[in-house]
């Protein structure tokens, strides 16, 4: 079982990077805002969860640079998506929040 999910993993990777579209281009000024709302946000997701890819490639089309925390093999972002998140489920986007100390995690469903 290890092993077929491994190989279906190699495949979800391989056809999400060949199929990639291009991301949308947008003036500096408008990329520049989009970028600096971004980095209040990052994903908790698995490399070869195909619910991951689906997020990770609107991301990519949309050029939205947000920071991806491998959940599945950095223990510290498992721990953290765990105890903040509620549970082990991907993918789950992290919003910090300013002038709070909560941060709100919410699924992607
Ligand atoms: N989007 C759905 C499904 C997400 C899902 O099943 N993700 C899998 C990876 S493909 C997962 O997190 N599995 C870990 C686990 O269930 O412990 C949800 O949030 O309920």
């Amino acid at each position: 079982m290890k092993l077929v999910r491994w190989i279906l993993g190699k495949i979800i990777i391989s056809l999400d990077l060949i199929t990639r579209s291009t991301p949308v281009k947008r003036d500096i000024a408008a990329q520049e805002k989009i970028d600096a709302i971004s980095r209040q946000l990052s994903l908790y997701h698995f490399n070869a969860c195909p619910f991951c890819v689906k997020v990770r490639r609107h991301l990519h089309h949309r050029a939205i640079n947000i920071e991806l925390r491998d959940a599945k093999n950095n223990l510290e972002h498992k721990q953290t998506l765990i105890e903040e998140g509620g549970r082990h489920k991907v993918p789950c986007l992290r919003i910090e929040q300013k002038n709070s100390k909560a941060n709100v995690a919410l699924r992607i469903k």
